[in-house]
C-alpha cells in the first residue's frame, strides 16, 4: 500500500483503488460461470484523472531534511477543489471546474539559457530521469490559507545537475503554459502571460525544491499543475509554477509575473515571512484549508513556513524587510 495512505487512511482517493481493484475483481469472476453476467453487473470503473500510468508511483520515505511534514494532510477533496490557478480563471472553484480541458500529453519541457546541456525534454523522460519520492509539504498561500500536500516527484537539482548550468547561470526561470484553446482564463488581463516564476539558482538547487508530478500517490489533477510542476515549500505558493514548458538558466534576476503585476505587493523572493505582512492580506497567520472552519482561531504562520531549519541559511545577511 502506498505510504500517503499507510499514515492518513482518510484519504478519499477513489481513482487510487478503483482500477487496479476491478481489474482483479473481474479476473476473479471471469473465472466464475456466470462471468458474463457479473461483468455487466460490475460499476465502470472511475475515471482517473489522467490516462495516469503514474498510479503506480512508489511513494518512497524522503531522506531530505525536512521533508516529511508531521502535519495532518488536507483531505484530497479540498487540495483539488480549492486552487489557484488563473489560466482557468481567479475564482477558487475555477480551475478544478474547467482545467478538465488542459491536454498533458503530449507534453515537453524546453530548457535553455546559460546550460551545457540544453535541449527538449519529453514528459515521458523526466518521469524516469529520477527516483520518485513522498514529499509531505505545507503549502502557504499569500492569501492567508495553507494546505498541507503529499507530493510525489524529486528534487529539482537532479534535473539541473543534468543539463549541467555554465558559471554563468545565477537564477532561473520557469515559464508555464498559455495556451488561449486550453486556457479559458487567458482571456482576462489579469496577469501578463505566460505565467512565468524564478529562483535564485541555489533556491533551485536546494534539495526541498521538488519537481512534483503527482500527489496523493496519484498523477497531478489538472487544477494542480499536470504534468508537473514546481513546489518550492518555504515560499508562497505562487512560486510554485504549474504546468510549466520552459526552463531557463539566465544570468539575470528574471522577471516573475507576480512582481510584474504589482511590484509594490510581490517581490522576487517571496519567502514566507509572517513579519512582513502583504498590503491587502496579514502574513502573521493562516487558516488550513479543510481543517480550521471560517470561525476558526488561524494558526500563527512559521518563518520560511516552518523549514527555517533547512533554508534559513540561504538568505544569511540579506534583509528580508527590503527583499521581500
Ligand atoms: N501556472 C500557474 N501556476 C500557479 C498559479 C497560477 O495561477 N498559474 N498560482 C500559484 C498560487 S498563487 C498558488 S497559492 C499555488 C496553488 O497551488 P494548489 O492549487 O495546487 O494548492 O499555485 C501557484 N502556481
Ligand atoms: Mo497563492
Amino acid at each position: 500500500m502506498h505510504d500517503a495512505m499507510k499514515r492518513s487512511p482518510v484519504h478519499p482517493v477513489p481513482s487510487e483503488i478503483t482500477p487496479g481493484a476491478v481489474v482483479r475483481q473481474r479476473r476473479l469472476l471471469i473465472q466464475g460461470a456466470a462471468a458474463v453476467a457479473a461483468l455487466a453487473a460490475l460499476p465502470a470503473p472511475a475515471q482517473a484523472p489522467h490516462p495516469g500510468k503514474l498510479s503506480v508511483l512508489p511513494g518512497v520515505k524522503s531522506t531530505v531534511p525536512g521533508a516529511l511534514s508531521m502535519d495532518k494532510p488536507t483531505p484530497y477533496a479540498d487540495a483539488t477543489s480549492y486552487n489557484n490557478f488563473y489560466e482557468f480563471g481567479t475564482d477558487k472553484s475555477d480551475p478544478a471546474a474547467h482545467a478538465g480541458t488542459l491536454k498533458t500529453r503530449p507534453w515537453t519541457v524546453v530548457v535553455e539559457g546559460e546550460v551545457r546541456k540544453p535541449g527538449t525534454w519529453d514528459i515521458e523522460s523526466l518521469l524516469k530521469l529520477s527516483a520518485m519520492e513522498e514529499r509531505i509539504y505545507r503549502l502557504r498561500c499569500v492569501e492567508g490559507w495553507s494546505m498541507v500536500i503529499p507530493w510525489v516527484g524529486y528534487s529539482l537539482a537532479e534535473l539541473i545537475r543534468k543539463v549541467e548550468p555554465t558559471g554563468n547561470a545565477r537564477f532561473v526561470q520557469f515559464v508555464t503554459l498559455a495556451d488561449r484553446a486550453q486556457m479559458p482564463g487567458l482571456r482576462s488581463p489579469v496577469l501578463d502571460w505566460p505565467y512565468v516564476e524564478g529562483l535564485r539558482l541555489d533556491e533551485a538547487m536546494h534539495p526541498l525544491t521538488l519537481l512534483a508530478f503527482g500527489m496523493y500517490g496519484q498523477v497531478l489533477p489538472n487544477q494542480n499543475g499536470a504534468p508537473l510542476r514546481l513546489v518550492v515549500p518555504w515560499k508562497y505558493g505562487f512560486k510554485s509554477g504549474k504546468s510549466i514548458v520552459k526552463i531557463r538558466f539566465v544570468d539575470k534576476q528574471p522577471r516573475t509575473s507576480w512582481e510584474a503585476a504589482a511590484p509594490r505587493e510581490y517581490g522576487f523572493y517571496s519567502n514566507v515571512n509572517p513579519q512582513v505582512d502583504h498590503p491587502r492580506w496579514s502574513q502573521a497567520t493562516e487558516r488550513r484549508i479543510g481543517e480550521d472552519g471560517l470561525f476558526a482561531r488561524k494558526r500563527p504562520t512559521l518563518m520560511f513556513n516552518g523549514y527555517e531549519p533547512q533554508v534559513g541559511q540561504l538568505y544569511a545577511g540579506m534583509d528580508l524587510k527590503r527583499q521581500f
